[in-house]
C-alpha cells in the first residue's frame, strides 16, 4: 500500500519526542504519537518585572496543542503505551489530563477512558475530552477518588494508566526545562509553578538537574511550587480530605508525586507556599490585563506566588525568574467576566451610531 503519511517540513517544530529523541531514549522502536507539542514561547513580562524588580518570564504552556503542559507528557505516555501494544488507556483528571489523553489516544487510534470528578472540571476541558471521543465517566467523588479508581482499574483490567504516576509522563514533561535553558542559555535563579499532583514540579526539577549534569547550566533554579489555600496538602504536611479552590485544575488533596516533590525541594533549596483564591484571581487579572497572556485560574498561581515571595523579600532585584503558566484561559473563560468585587462584567451595548461609540470611548472629534 502507498505510504500516505504526510511529511513535515524540517523547519516545523516536530514535537518533544523527535526534538529531544536522544535525551528521552526514543529509538526507531517507538511509534511517535505527536500533535506538535512543546516549543512553547518564553515570554518576557515587563509588567511583572516592574512590580518586583526581577527579570520575569512566563513559559506559556497554554500554547500546546490541547492547551496545557500535559501534552508534553502525554505524547511520551501514549507513544510508549502503543509501543507496548496497549489498545486502551485510562486516567483520572481534574480536566487537562483528560483532554490531552483523549486527543493523543484518538490520534493513535486507541481508546481513552477518563475519570473526572462530577461537576468539578471546566467546561472547555469536558468539551475537549468528549470532542476527542474519550469514554468520559463522571465520578461522584473528588480527583483523589478518581486516581484511586484509575490505579485499581489499570491493575486489574487491560487498560494502561497514563496519569503522572506513569514515569513516561514526567519524562516528557521535563523537556520544558530544556527549552527554558536553551532560551536563557542558563537556568533561571527561580522557577515558579502551580502544584497539584506535583508531577510538573518534579519534572522541571529533573530537567534542570540533567542540564546541570550536562554542564550547560551553572546552577539549579530554586523551585517554588504553589498550592491553593483550600487545597494545600504539601504545605500543610498532610492530605486534605475535601480540597476546595476556584482553581479546579489543582483541587487535589493527596498528590501522587508528593515524596518526589519533597526531594526536589530539598535538592533545589525550594519552597512550597499556599495562595488564597482571591490572590489567584488577582494574579489571573494581572496576567490577562497587563501581560497579555490568558490562562486558566490555576495557571495564575505562580504569578501570585511571585508577588507574595517578592513582598516577603525572598526574590532579589535583578534575579531571573521563570513562571510556568500551565493552561490556556479559553479552557475556563468565565473568570474573565468577573470584576474584582465579584460582580459580572457587562459590555456596553450601543445602537449603530459612531458618535455614540465615540462618546462611550471618550474620543474627541479630530478638527481638520
Ligand atoms: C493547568 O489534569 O492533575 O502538579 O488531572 O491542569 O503536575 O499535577 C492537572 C494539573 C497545574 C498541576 N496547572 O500540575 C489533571 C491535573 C494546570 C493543571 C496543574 C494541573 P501537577
Amino acid at each position: 500500500m502507498a505510504d500516505t503519511t504526510p511529511r513535515i517540513p524540517s523547519r516545523q517544530w516536530r514535537g518533544v519526542l523527535t526534538e529531544y529523541a536522544d535525551r528521552l531514549g526514543i529509538t526507531e522502536a517507538t511509534p511517535v504519537v505527536t500533535l506538535g507539542e512543546g516549543g512553547t514561547p518564553l515570554i518576557p513580562a515587563p509588567a511583572l518585572s516592574a512590580r518586583t524588580g526581577a527579570k520575569v518570564y512566563v513559559k506559556f504552556e497554554g500554547m500546546n496543542p490541547t492547551g496545557s503542559f500535559k501534552d508534553r507528557g502525554m505524547t511520551m505516555a501514549i507513544s510508549k503505551a502503543v509501543e507496548h501494544g496497549a489498545k486502551a488507556v485510562i486516567c483520572a483528571s481534574t480536566g487537562n489530563t483528560s483532554a490531552s489523553a483523549a486527543a493523543y489516544a484518538t490520534h493513535a487510534g486507541i481508546t481513552a477512558a477518563v475519570l473526572v470528578p462530577e461537576g468539578k472540571i471546566a467546561m472547555g476541558k469536558l468539551s475537549q475530552a468528549i470532542a476527542h471521543n474519550a469514554q468520559l465517566i463522571q465520578v461522584q467523588g473528588n480527583f483523589d477518588d478518581c486516581l484511586d479508581l484509575a490505579r485499581d482499574l489499570a491493575e486489574n483490567y487491560p487498560v494502561h494508566l497514563v496519569n503522572s504516576v506513569n514515569p513516561d509522563r514526567i519524562a516528557g514533561q521535563k523537556t520544558a526545562a530544556y527549552e527554558v535553558v536553551e532560551v536563557l542559555q542558563d537556568a533561571p535563579d527561580f522557577h515558579l509553578l502551580p502544584v497539584g499532583n506535583a508531577g510538573n514540579y518534579t519534572a522541571y526539577s529533573r530537567g534542570y538537574t540533567e542540564e546541570l549534569e550536562r554542564g550547560v547550566t551553572t546552577k539549579l533554579p530554586r523551585m517554588f511550587g504553589f498550592q491553593a489555600e483550600g487545597s494545600a496538602p504539601i504545605v500543610l504536611g498532610h492530605p486534605v480530605a475535601h480540597p476546595e479552590t476556584v482553581a479546579s485544575a489543582i483541587r487535589i488533596g493527596n498528590p501522587a508525586s508528593w515524596e518526589l516533590a519533597l526531594a526536589a525541594r530539598e535538592a533545589t533549596d525550594g519552597y512550597f507556599g499556599a495562595i488564597s483564591d482571591d490572590d489567584i484571581l488577582a494574579a489571573h487579572r494581572i496576567l490577562s490585563a497587563e501581560v497579555g497572556v490568558f490562562v486558566e485560574p490555576a495557571s495564575a498561581i505562580g504569578v501570585a506566588g511571585l508577588l507574595q515571595r517578592s513582598e516577603a523579600g525572598v526574590i532579589p532585584a535583578g534575579a531571573t525568574v521563570v513562571i510556568t503558566v500551565t493552561g490556556h484561559g479559553l479552557k475556563d473563560p468565565q473568570w474573565a467576566l468577573r470584576s474584582e468585587d465579584g460582580s459580572e462584567v457587562k459590555p456596553t451595548v450601543v445602537p449603530v451610531d459612531s458618535a455614540e461609540i465615540a462618546g462611550v470611548l471618550g474620543l474627541v472629534r479630530a478638527t481638520s
